[in-house]
């Protein structure tokens, strides 16, 4: 599976965050928070970032010093394997911080509308699988739209400053059979409560991916009114350009999937 690698700047860290990595310079470094994507030309639409609360998270030095990376440790692994970490081969770990105590974060989102969002949990990210970061755009991914409402709907229970869900889903690709929001659509259409309605949301992503691909038209950003087809890898060499995401690629068969 080849994933972009996006990098998302740690603009503040919790209090959580700045205890448990009190060892590692925050200030002098620039730190990203990983997130593995397969819809770069969504990336307009983001509106947070996803953890999984109880995941580990560590902290690694990029290949340009002064940059350090947060994602899981799997992840740094095959990251320092493919040249994307200082050492080639190498994978050390500066410290290791909870996905819990990254929540609150305050992170860039590169070309989104909304340039600065919060890190959210999100408890069906995999530990197998990416990043362990999910970035999140509830217009056209089913999972986050189901997530961002739980967690709006229950602020208080998840102990969430509503201010961090305050960014509204936005269109950006308009399907004939979705509408501008497949996400919202296919949720709606599916009946889909809440994450714990895995069965439906892994069926919401499938259609989601097939309309968007072959039938969607971006209707937002730098290739506003062409096909999806032809935007995706336009939108993501751009990013890689600028210096914003990183080719990721995931071994054959270290994937594992929530819907089996
Ligand atoms: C942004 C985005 C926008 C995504 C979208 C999807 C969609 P797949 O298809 O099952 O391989 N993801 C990445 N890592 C993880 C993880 N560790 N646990 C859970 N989810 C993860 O899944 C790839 C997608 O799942 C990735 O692409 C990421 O979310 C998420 F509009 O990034 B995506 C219809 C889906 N739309």
């Amino acid at each position: 599976q080849e994933y972009t690698g996006l990098k998302m700047q740690v603009l503040n860290f919790p209090d959580a965050a700045r205890e448990s990595l009190a060892s590692i310079d925050l200030s002098s470094n620039k730190v990203y928070m990983i997130a593995a994507t397969l819809r770069p030309e969504t990336m307009y639409g983001q509106t947070n970032c996803y953890v999984g609360p109880s995941l580990t998270y560590g902290v690694y030095e990029g290949l340009v010093p002064g940059e350090l990376y947060i994602c899981t440790r799997r992840a740094a692994s095959n990251m320092a394997y493919q040249g994307l970490l200082r050492e080639r081969g190498v994978v050390r770990e500066l410290g290791t911080i909870k996905g819990q105590e990254l929540i609150g974060a305050r992170i860039n989102a590169p070309l989104s509308v909304y340039e600065e969002v919060y890190v959210l949990p999100m408890e069906s990210v995999l530990p197998n699988k990416g990043t362990g970061v999910v970035t999140s755009v509830p217009s056209d991914s089913p999972d986050d739209y189901a997530t961002l409402g739980e967690l709006r709907k229950k602020a208080e229970f998840y102990h969430l400053n509503p201010d961090w869900m305050k960014f509204d889903p936005i269109p950006i690709i308009r399907t004939p059979s979705f509408g501008d929001m497949c996400a919202e659509f296919l949720c709606k259409k599916l009946k889909i409560q809440s994450p714990k309605d895995v069965k439906q949301l892994a069926e919401a992503k499938e259609l989601a991916y097939k309309e968007c691909f072959y039938q969607g038209t971006m209707i937002t950003g730098d290739y506003n009114g062409e096909k999806v087809e032809v935007a995706k890898p336009k939108v993501r060499a751009d990013l890689i350009k600028q210096d914003l995401a990183f080719v990721y690629n995931e071994p054959e068969g270290q994937v594992i999937s929530r819907s089996g």
